[in-house]
This record gives structure tokens, sequence and C-alpha cells, in this order.
């Protein structure tokens, strides 16, 4: 059984996210949904509830049985070699992100034996962001065309 890790903050989830966790889930046989701290980001919501918030949405949306989601307590290269990850997958926007995560790629290739797969995210979502999707819900906003229902509904309680 081939085991995909797709981390992230998912702070929180949105719809650009939720398409990559799609394309994953179509490549590999069981996909983590692995929230994660990135320390050079300051969070809104708390892992348990980026966690929750995660699993909520997979619900609402139908997703298959073979993703889950597990909070990731430290690094990420332990944690794939913990779940016996085949590959970590992430998505692109564009070339900014690839710039940003190829460094992160190489180093949890060389701390735990285990490549990146990067796929092309839909076009139609490469301007959705979690810090934008916070920042317009800060204002006031209307962020349901960006997040899933639940999301959308917890960015409303936290403003
Ligand atoms: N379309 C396509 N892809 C998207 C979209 C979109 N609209 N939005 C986001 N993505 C992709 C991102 O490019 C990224 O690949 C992934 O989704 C997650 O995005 P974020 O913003 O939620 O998560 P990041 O980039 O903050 O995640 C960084 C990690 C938390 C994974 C990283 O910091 C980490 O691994 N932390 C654990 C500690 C560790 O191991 N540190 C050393 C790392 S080498």
């Amino acid at each position: 059984m081939s085991v995909a890790v797709c981390p992230g903050s998912f702070d929180p989830l949105t719809l650009g996210h939720l398409d990559v966790i799609r394309r994953a889930s179509a490549l590999f046989d069981r996909v983590i949904v692995a929230v994660a701290q990135n320390s050079a980001k300051s969070q809104l919501f708390d892992a348990q509830r980026r966690a929750g918030l995660a699993r909520q949405a997979l619900a609402e949306n139908g997703e298959s049985p073979g993703i889950e989601v597990k909070i990731v307590p430290g690094l990420l290269a332990d944690f794939c070699r913990e779940q016996g990850a085949d590959a970590i997958v992430k998505g692109l926007r564009g070339p900014a992100d690839l710039y940003a995560e190829q460094a992160m790629a190489l180093m949890n290739r060389q701390l735990s034996g285990v490549d990146t797969v990067f796929v092309l995210g839909d076009p139609a979502l490469s301007h959705i962001a979690s810090s934008l999707v916070k920042d317009v819900a800060r204002h006031g906003g209307d962020v349901t065309a960006f997040v899933p229902p639940v999301v959308a509904r917890a960015l409303g309680d936290a403003s």
C-alpha cells in the first residue's frame, strides 16, 4: 500500500489545499494530511483546531476513506519515517512556491530518505493562500469562495 504525507500549516485549510489532497489521493492508496508547525508563521488556530477543521472539511466534502488527518508533533522527516511514508506531496501555485519548497524537499530527503512529489494546483485556485484568506476575513470580507463552509464559519467566529 502506497502512503503519501501531505503536510502544511493548514491555518486554515483552503480549497487550494483540498485540491492538492484530492490529487495526492488519486496517486497514492493512503494520504495522511499532516498538520504541522511552520516556525516562520504565527498561527490563528492551534494545531488541534486546524486538524479538526481539516477533518470536518474532508467529511463535508465526501472525501475518500483513504484520507486521514494527523498532527505532526515535531520534525516532518521523523513523522514521515514513523508513518512509513513513500512520499511527501506538496502543491505548487507557481515558481515562487517552488523556490520555497526546494530547500524543504532536499532537507526532508536528507533527513528521512523520503522524496517530495510536487503537483500543480488548479490555476483557478492559485491565488488562494491561508494568509490572504485570514486577512480578508479579518476585514469582514466574504471568504466562502476560498474555503470549505466549516472553515468559513470558523473564520467568521474568529474575526
Ligand atoms: N494551490 C496549490 N497548492 C497550494 C495552495 C493552492 N491554492 N495553497 C497552498 N498550497 C500548498 C503549498 O504550496 C504547500 O505545499 C502546501 O499547500 C501547504 O501550504 P501551507 O501554507 O498550509 O503550509 P506551509 O507551507 O506553511 O507548510 C510548511 C510546513 C508546516 C510543512 C513546514 O514548515 C514543516 O515541515 N514543519 C514541520 C517542522 C519541520 O519539519 N521543519 C523543517 C522543514 S524542512
